[in-house]
């Protein structure tokens, strides 16, 4: 059996950029990624969206600006869990970036992403992304470097 845990994960966008952050420490430590973390027990997928973006980088946001673009599975050969991670973006915030216990925030240009510094499946489902697609995709790791296997596709509605 695969126990499922529900994770956010926020891009925050400014004209043709992206708020990434530098993850500090933990999972996914010294990759450029989103701002997210696992929604608590009690606490709404959206409310956990809104509290990780701002402990993670001190922005605010309203829930009613984020948009649910994607939902994404990952799983890890040898692991009894599934990460099934809610993906929003937004490019109506409050505050300045400011660097945190976990994250390093900068904005990129979206045609200048540090891909080979991020998750390899980044690579695969942005593009939807910037393409202002809804979507759903599966991917499943051996390790964090190697995707053994995916799929993706879009979706009609999230
Ligand atoms: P904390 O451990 O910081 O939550 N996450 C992933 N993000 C991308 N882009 N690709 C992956 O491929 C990911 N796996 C997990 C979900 C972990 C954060 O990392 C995201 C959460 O936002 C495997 O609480």
């Amino acid at each position: 059996m695969v126990l499922r845990k529900v994770y956010t994960l926020v891009f925050v966008r400014k004209e043709n950029q992206i708020l990434l952050g530098y993850k500090k420490r933990g999972f996914g430590m010294n990759k450029w990624n989103g701002f997210g973390g696992k929604v608590e027990p009690n606490e709404s997928i959206l409310d956990a969206a809104i509290r990780e973006l701002n402990e993670e980088c001190g922005l605010t946001v309203e829930t009613t600006d984020l948009k649910n673009l994607a939902h994404l599975e990952f799983t890890f050969t040898g692991e009894p869990v599934m990460m099934d991670c809610r993906v929003f973006s937004t490019n109506i915030f409050n505050g300045t970036p400011i660097e945190t216990e976990e994250m390093l925030p900068r904005w990129f240009q979206i045609d200048q992403l540090p891909f080979d510094n991020m998750w390899p499946d980044d690579r695969i489902w942005f593009p939807y992304m910037f393409k202002n697609k809804l979507f759903y995709g599966k991917f499943n790791f051996n390790g964090v470097d190697t995707i053994l296997n995916y799929k993706i596709r879009e979706l009609e509605s999230m």
